[in-house]
């Protein structure tokens, strides 16, 4: 009979099925692998979702404790053992709080991710891992540092299909002709990365903030009028029909998308103030209240100026906009420092060179050159060794411009097609730091120039490429290269702060050497010892500057070349075939960032030569070098430090950080107060002069009618009493009013004295009167 069989196969169905239930309700067993996550194609593995990754940064504790953890097993150095110890920890931890180790992040020792392992709701599994609370356990337990927990965000697209009917023209935002030379945008703008909680002033000739595309993102706490002294920075029509330029550029930046009008910004999530400055004389004192103006509120300066690019002017920040440059890289955003975007300039067909302007040759700025659509130098644009990056503007008269805003007033449109220059090119190196700010808004302002030079790109294979000791490509046409919001927002996903800025100054070389005809050079050669930077701990280098006093007939001649350790030259000191200027140069500070990364120990060489004009009289004379020091700025960041951030940077190029919820702690900044009012603004020194004109007359007169009415009493009392006697000579401040006295009498000696206490009296009352209007005014 077959029947007695039945139950058995019904038992081994029931069995089996029994069996592949348990086996998927059980959570998967995966080994928890302490390798890093280069190996791992994807990022954060799949079973590692948002919301159930903690991000942990752990402790290693004090050596003693490795040396009893790691064993005398391991005779590696003290970094392997470090790090095999803190996977050690890493899995104990995750075992803890009941997570997997993931393993490290990247490259960054120290943090972990740890997953949660989250089978289907109502397992055992499930159960019993929600009665162990990851948060509580991180919290409490003695090698966790920090902890972040994923959050879910909002993933839904912005769409890059917007309707702004110039959208399409915006070919820097995305190039369809040429693929792949734009800016790199929209897939930052796609992860939601619009620049929001970032805001960029816009330094020029005002802005129209009630404009269609400006209005929505418009800051008023970040603006100011300083031509007209108010809070209003609306530009001004005049005859020209000029002053759209402030308008356009904070159109590149934050220009309101899919409102159905104009064009898109860069940063179009970014708020964007205007500080109106350049319609009207600018002189020293406003540009240093421009460059800090609301520094709590603003967080990127974008300015769009400089000095005549007329291929024959020296000329930069003085000594007020010098300091107001560096005050605001202290104590801008609250002490992450204020991002100054500078334009390299637009003196290009002059055979300009924007070392010779003081705003581009600054440490304190990002200088920014352009590159038409086809990713070439312009006609009009300036090249120099302090050049940081280059994005994109016009070109020649075939070339298609920028699209963006414009005013609306007298023959404007509110839309257009063509800004150029490098005007158009620093507003949307601005956006693109807004992107970054807003990923990481505790960049400091070094952190946001390594940044660029980590990241930026070769482009135009026509310009003169340098490769550094550090790897860094630069050429004095391109800088480091075309930024790339892409890489510049991934970059500054994983992006730690760099270690404080330190320099080193030579000592003041005094020279008078002639500087020979080229090819002859006059060599000059400081060498920079490890003693020499033992007290700041420099390592690596950022920024190098040499300064000089030249005297010269015609100093266009000259050609300036400094040669770092690494053999990397940079032509500080370009000629000018237009400058016949006989000034020379007096104390000018050239810079360079072309040893950016490199170390800073080794021997430093200036090379001058003088490319004399054969028939010329007038240059004839022979110039002489009659002093120079050289300046190094850097950090303590080691070599290979620099080495393996670039590998991290690299690595963070697929998007997997900016992908996952990973983010680095950020400190809080210092609070430093919002606006701290300025003693130098003109209205405030204008109202002191006054009150000091109003004392001074009121003391006058006074002193006038009480010296009258005495001589009047005495007159009255001692008629007939004259006798010889001394005159006062003592110094009074009515000088004029004592001629009069000595006029109508000779003053006696008992009536002298009291004279000088009355005099006194009025004295201090007027100083009192001053004082108490200074306290008014401050
Ligand atoms: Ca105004
Ligand atoms: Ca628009
Ligand atoms: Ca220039
Ligand atoms: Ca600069």
């Amino acid at each position: 009979m077959a029947t007695p069989y039945f139950p058995t196969f019904l038992l081994l169905l029931f069995l089996s099925s029994f069996t592949l239930l348990l086996l998927t309700l059980l959570p998967s067993v995966s080994p928890s692998l302490p390798s890093s996550f280069s190996s791992s194609p994807s990022w954060p593995s799949p079973s590692c979702g948002p919301a159930q990754a903690w991000a942990v940064r752990l402790d290693a504790g004090s050596s003693h404790d490795i040396e009893d953890n790691a064993g005398s097993d391991y005779e590696d150095n003290n970094k392997e053992r470090r790090s095999v110890h803190l996977d050690a920890i890493a899995n104990r931890v995750a075992e803890q709080a009941g997570l997997q180790n993931q393993g490290q992040i990247g490259q960054l020792e120290g943090h972990y991710l740890l997953c949660s392992v989250k089978p289907g709701r109502g397992s055992f599994a499930d159960i019993w891992s929600e009665r162990v609370q990851p948060a509580d356990v991180l919290a409490a337990h003695p090698h966790v540092l920090w902890y972040s927990k994923d959050r879910v965000l909002s993933r839904s697209k912005r769409s890059v299909a917007f309707n702004d009917p110039h959208y399409p023209k915006q070919w820097h935002l995305h190039n369809d002709l040429n693929k792949g030379l734009d800016i790199n945008v929209t897939g930052v703008w796609e992860r939601n990365i619009t620049g929001q909680g970032v805001t960029v002033v816009v330094v020029d000739d005002g802005v129209e903030h009630t404009h269609q595309d400006i209005q929505a993102n418009y800051s008023p706490e970040g603006s100011y009028d300083l031509n007209s002294n108010d809070p209003d920075p609306m530009p001004h029509p005049d005859v020209h029909s000029d002053n759209h330029h402030g308008t356009r550029c904070a159109g590149e930046i934050a220009a309101v998308p899919n409102n159905s009008f104009c064009a898109v910004g860069v940063a179009y999530g970014s708020k964007v103030a205007g500080i109106r400055v350049l319609d009207g004389p600018l002189t020293d004192s406003l540009e240093a209240v421009a460059f800090n103006k609301h520094y709590q509120v603003n967080d990127i300066y974008s300015c769009s100026w400089g000095p005549d690019d007329d291929g024959h002017t020296v000329d930069g920040p003085h000594p007020l906009g010098k300091a107001a440059l560096q005050y605001g890289v202290i104590a801008g955003r609250k002490g992450f420092g204020s991002i100054f975007v500078v334009a390299s300039g637009n003196g290009g067909q002059y055979n300009d060179n924007c070392n010779y302007d003081g705003y581009a040759n600054s440490i304190y700025t990002i200088t920014v050159g352009a590159v038409d659509e086809n990713g070439r130098m312009p006609f009009y644009a300036e090249e120099c060794a302090s050049m940081l990056a280059v994005t994109f503007s016009s070109g020649g008269n075939k070339l298609r411009s920028i699209v963006t805003s414009d005013w609306s007033m007298q023959h404007g449109t509110g839309c257009t097609e063509s800004h150029t220059g490098t005007s158009a090119a620093a507003p949307l190196a601005a956006g693109m730091v807004a992107l970054m700010l807003q990923v990481r808004p505790c960049l400091s302002w070094r952190d946001v120039q390594h940044i660029i030079a980590f990241t930026a790109t070769k482009c135009d294979s026509t310009a003169d490429w340098g490769r550094n000791g550090a790897g860094f490509y630069h050429s004095h046409q391109h800088g480091f290269g075309l930024l790339n919001a892409w890489r510049l927002v991934n970059a500054a996903k994983v992006w730690e702060s760099v270690p404080f800025l330190v320099s080193y100054q030579s000592s003041t070389n005094k020279e008078d050497a002639s500087i020979p005809t080229y090819p002859d050079q006059l060599i000059r050669t400081w060498k920079v010892t490890t003693a020499d930077l033992k007290q700041s701990g420099m390592e690596t280098l950022e920024h190098v500057a040499v300064t000089v006093t030249i005297t010269h007939p015609c100093r266009g001649n000259v050609e300036i070349v400094l040669v770092c350790p690494s053999g990397i030259t940079s032509v500080i000191g370009a000629r000018r075939a237009i400058d016949r200027d006989p000034a020379g140069y007096q104390d000018w500070t050239f810079s360079t960032v072309r040893c950016w990364g490199e170390k800073a120990e080794g021997q430093y060489m200036l090379k001058i030569s003088d490319h004399k004009e054969p028939t010329s009289k007038q240059c004839a004379a022979v110039g002489v070098l009659k002093q120079w020091a050289l300046t190094l700025y850097g950090s303590s960041m080691t070599f290979s430090e620099v080495k393996e951030r670039q590998m991290l940077v690299e690595e963070a190029m697929s998007g997997k950080y900016l992908d996952s919820s990973f983010s680095l702690p950020c400190p809080p900044g210092l609070n430093i107060p919002s606006e701290i009012v300025s003693p130098f603004t003109s209205n405030s020194l204008k109202f002191l002069l006054l009150l000091g004109c109003f004392a001074l007359f009121w003391s006058l007169y006074y002193t006038l009618e009480v010296s009258l009415a005495h001589i009047y009493l005495r007159g009255l009392f001692c008629m007939g009493k004259r006798r010889g006697a001394h005159r006062n000579r003592r110094g009074h401040r009515g000088r004029g009013l004592e001629e009069a006295m000595e006029d109508e009498e000779e003053e006696e000696d008992e009536d002298r004295d009291s004279g000088v206490e009355l005099l006194t009296v009025l004295d201090s009352e007027a100083k009192v009167a001053l004082l108490n209007g200074e306290r008014t005014a401050t």
